[in-house]
C-alpha cells in the first residue's frame, strides 16, 4: 500500500522510441507509438473512454527493458484524425484496429492492457482474438452494462458525491433529468455549439472529479481541455447509448465465461472505485477463474492511485517473468 517502502512505482518516464500513422478506413486515421525495447515482449495499451487518448503515463507501469510497449490513440480522439467523430467509430472497429495495427508492426502476440473502457476493449479484442493474446493485465473493470452505466450516470454515484453530481446535471433542465443519457446524447451530437460544449464540460468534469480517492478537486489537468472533452464525451455517449456496441446486455462477461478459460490474467480494482464499481470485477473474476483479482483496500478509479500502481506495476513484472 502506499504508507510501504515496498510499493512498487511508475518506472520511470520513458520516450517514444517511434511513432506513426495508419489509416484504418476511408474516414479515419491512428496514432501509434512504441518505446522501450525493440526485442521486448509486445504489450498493447489501450486507454479509457472511449475518447480518453493515451497519455504518456500508460508506458510506465512496464520496464522498458523488457517490454516492446505499443499503444495506440483510438479513433476519433488523442491525435487520431478526424477529431471527435462518431462515424465508423465502434467497439469492433478499434479491435479491428488494434489487428492492423498488429500486423503493421510483425507482432504474433502480446499482452493486452487496459484500465477502465481499456479493460473492455482489452476484453473484447481477447474474446475475438483468443490466438493472439498471451495475457490481459486489467484495472477498474468495466463491461457497459445498463446497471454500471445507470450507476454512474444517472443514480448511484450520485449519493457518493452529491456536490460533483450537481455540477453534472447542471445543463439538462430539470424536465429531461429523469433519462440523463438520453439528454445529454441529444447536445453531445446536436447542432447547437453552445450546447454542445456546455455538455461536454459538465459531462467529463463528473468523471474527472469522481476518478480518485483524492476527491472533486484533483481532476487531471486534460478535463479542463475543450479539444479533449468533447471528444470524450461525444465517444463515450456514443458507445454507451449503443450498449457498447454488444449483441445484448451482459454479453461480454458470457464470452469471457465462454472464451477465456486457461487465458493468464490479473485484475486490479480499487475498493472504492465510484465510476466502475468492484461487483463488475467480481463477476469476471467468477466467470474467469485464471485471473487473479486483487482489490486494492485505499483507491478509486483511477490508474494512479498508489495501491494500483503498485499491483499493475508488480503484475506487469510477474508477465515479464513468465513470458520471456
Ligand atoms: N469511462 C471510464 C474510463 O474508461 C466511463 C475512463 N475514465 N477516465 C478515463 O478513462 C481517462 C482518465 C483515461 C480519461
Amino acid at each position: 500500500m502506499n504508507t510501504n517502502k515496498n510499493c512498487r512505482r511508475l518506472y520511470s518516464r520513458i520516450e517514444a522510441r517511434r511513432t506513426g500513422r495508419l489509416r484504418v478506413s476511408d474516414v479515419h486515421e491512428i496514432y501509434w507509438e512504441e518505446s522501450g525495447s525493440p526485442d521486448g515482449i509486445p504489450v498493447l495499451a489501450l486507454h479509457g473512454g472511449p475518447g480518453g487518448g493515451s497519455s504518456p503515463e500508460m508506458r510506465r507501469f512496464f520496464n522498458p527493458e523488457k517490454y516492446r510497449i505499443i499503444l495506440f490513440d483510438q479513433r476519433g480522439c488523442g491525435r487520431s484524425t478526424p477529431h471527435s467523430e462518431l462515424r465508423e467509430n465502434t467497439t469492433w472497429d478499434l479491435v479491428a484496429d488494434a489487428e492492423k495495427l498488429r500486423e503493421h508492426l510483425g507482432v504474433d502476440k502480446w499482452v493486452v492492457f487496459g484500465g477502465s473502457w481499456g479493460s473492455t476493449l482489452s476484453l473484447s479484442y481477447a474474446v475475438a482474438h483468443r490466438d493472439r493474446t498471451l495475457g490481459l493485465i486489467l484495472r477498474g473493470i468495466f463491461l457497459i452494462t445498463k446497471s454500471e452505466i445507470g450507476w454512474f450516470y444517472q443514480e448511484g454515484a450520485s449519493r457518493l458525491f452529491p456536490d460533483a453530481y450537481d455540477r453534472y446535471v447542471s445543463p439538462i433542465p430539470e424536465d429531461e433529468r429523469g433519462d440523463l443519457l438520453t439528454a445529454f446524447h441529444q447536445r453531445l451530437t446536436g447542432d447547437d455549439r453552445r450546447a454542445r460544449i456546455d455538455a461536454a464540460r459538465a459531462w467529463a468534469r463528473w468523471e474527472g472529479e469522481t476518478l480518485s480517492l483524492q476527491g472533486p478537486g484533483q481532476r487531471p489537468p486534460r478535463f479542463d481541455q475543450d479539444a479533449f472533452v468533447d471528444a470524450f464525451a461525444r465517444i463515450e455517449c456514443h458507445y454507451f447509448v449503443n450498449g457498447g456496441f454488444f449483441e445484448k446486455d451482459g454479453w461480454l462477461l458470457e464470452q469471457a465465461r465462454e472464451k477465456l478459460q486457461g487465458l493468464p490474467g490479473v485484475i486490479v480494482h480499487g475498493r472504492y472505485d465510484v465510476v466502475t464499481p468492484l461487483s463488475s470485477a467480481w463477476a469476471l473474476k467468477k466467470a474467469w477463474p485464471d485471473a487473479e483479482l486483487h482489490i486494492i483496500p485505499d483507491a478509486g478509479h483511477s490508474s494512479l492511485e498508489p495501491g494500483i500502481v503498485d499491483k499493475l506495476v508488480r503484475a506487469a513484472d510477474q508477465f515479464a517473468e513468465k513470458f520471456s
